[in-house]
C-alpha cells in the first residue's frame, strides 16, 4: 500500500514536472512570436526637417510621422506614388513599412527622407 503511495506520487511528480517544462517552452515561443510583432517609430517633423532624416525599420514595422512644426507639412512618395494628406500642427500619419523608399513634403520639396529596411 505504501509502495503504491509513493509510486503514484513520483508519478504526480513526474507529469507536473512535464507539464511544467511544456509551459515554459510554450512562453519562451511566445515570447519568440513577441518579437515578429511591428515597431513603431516616430519620425518628427520639427523646424523644416524631418527627425530623423534617414531611418531604417524592419519589415512590416510601422512609422508614424508627427507634425511638431506650427506650419503644416506631408508626406509624399518620392515618386508621388502616394501621399499622407496634408498634417497641421500636432497631426500625424501612420503607415506600415513593406519596402525601401525616399520622400519629401510637397509642400515643402527641400525637405526630405528615406525609410530603408534592415536587412
Ligand atoms: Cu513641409
Amino acid at each position: 500500500m505504501k509502495a503504491l503511495k509513493i509510486f503514484s506520487l513520483r508519478k504526480t511528480v513526474l507529469v507536473l514536472g512535464t507539464t511544467m517544462i511544456f509551459l515554459l517552452f510554450s512562453s519562451l515561443s511566445t515570447t519568440e512570436s513577441n518579437s515578429n510583432t511591428p515597431t513603431r517609430h516616430v519620425v518628427n517633423i520639427y523646424q523644416m526637417k524631418f527627425v530623423p532624416e534617414k531611418i531604417q525599420v524592419k519589415k512590416g514595422d510601422i512609422i508614424e510621422w508627427v507634425n511638431k512644426d506650427i506650419v503644416p507639412h506631408d508626406v509624399t512618395e518620392i515618386n508621388k506614388k502616394w501621399a499622407s494628406k496634408t498634417l497641421n500642427k500636432g497631426d500625424s500619419f501612420s503607415k506600415k513599412i513593406t519596402s525601401n523608399f525616399d520622400y519629401f513634403c510637397s509642400i515643402h520639396i527641400v525637405m526630405k527622407g528615406s525609410v530603408s529596411i534592415k536587412k
